[in-house]
């Protein structure tokens, strides 16, 4: 057998030979992490007990190996453990919640949320040991103007997706919070005009009386189709 041709590249490229695992172990290995997710859930009821620096570093070192529109990598993750600026987040967001909890306007919006009995009380921002924002960076400013990033909320939604994974493989809790609108992050996080709030993350260890509302999974069907 002669060797393939080199593929003629004009940028480096390097060689991705992953081990090749046989089936049967690539089934087992993925049905333990389906049942380490699918136990997973939302939580609004933290402990303040302490969480290692090194855990939120490795938990944005886990978002930051996301695939990313031309590799622009277009996030930015901000950690905040100072109780006074967790407090001032706290109140800039229960103000917009009551805003959102008092209008009249979206009876459909509110009626799909009571069954997650969410007010504008948003006691967790306090409690928490961290809040972590993840921001969406819309463009990034270089030598000569402004470079648009492409696929932005593709590239970091799956940024945050791989962040909640990880927390969740530490034993860790988290909400994806999104107080509307969250201007008032980039104001209190200093955080440029070229970058939107994207999801708010209270990050701890699920309070000893943690509750979550009773949901179930859509079945398999539902979510996936075959042709
Ligand atoms: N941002 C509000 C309301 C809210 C909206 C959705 I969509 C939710 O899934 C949950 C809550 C709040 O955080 O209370």
């Amino acid at each position: 057998m002669t060797a393939p041709a080199p593929r003629p590249h004009a940028h480096p490229f390097v060689p991705y030979t992953p081990p090749r695992l046989p089936p049967a172990e690539g089934l087992r290995r993925g049905q333990e992490l389906f049942e380490h997710l699918d136990g997973r859930r939302s939580v609004r009821f933290f402990s303040s007990d302490p969480v290692p620096r090194e855990a939120i570093e490795l938990a944005v070192r886990t978002a930051n190996t996301a695939p990313s529109g031309a590799h622009q990598q277009p996030w930015t993750f901000v950690a905040v453990a100072d109780p006074d600026l967790k407090h001032r987040i706290r109140l800039a967001a229960e103000a917009e919640e009551r805003a959102f909890y008092g209008r009249e306007d979206i009876p459909q919006w509110h009626g799909a949320l009571s069954r997650l009995e969410t007010d504008a009380n948003k006691e967790f921002l306090d409690v928490v040991p961290w809040i972590v924002v993840a921001f969406a960076q819309k463009y990034r400013v270089t030598d000569t103007g402004k470079q648009k990033h492409y696929y932005v909320n593709e590239s970091v939604g799956i940024a945050c997706g791989m962040f909640i994974t990880a927390l969740h493989t530490m034993g860790l809790a988290t909400l994806t919070h999104t107080p509307n609108p969250m201007g008032f992050l980039t104001k209190l996080l200093e955080r440029p005009s070229s970058e939107r709030p994207y999801i708010l993350f209270p990050v701890g260890y699920p309070a000893d009386d943690c509750e979550v509302p009773e949901l179930t999974r859509k079945p398999l069907e539902e979510a996936l189709l075959w042709r």
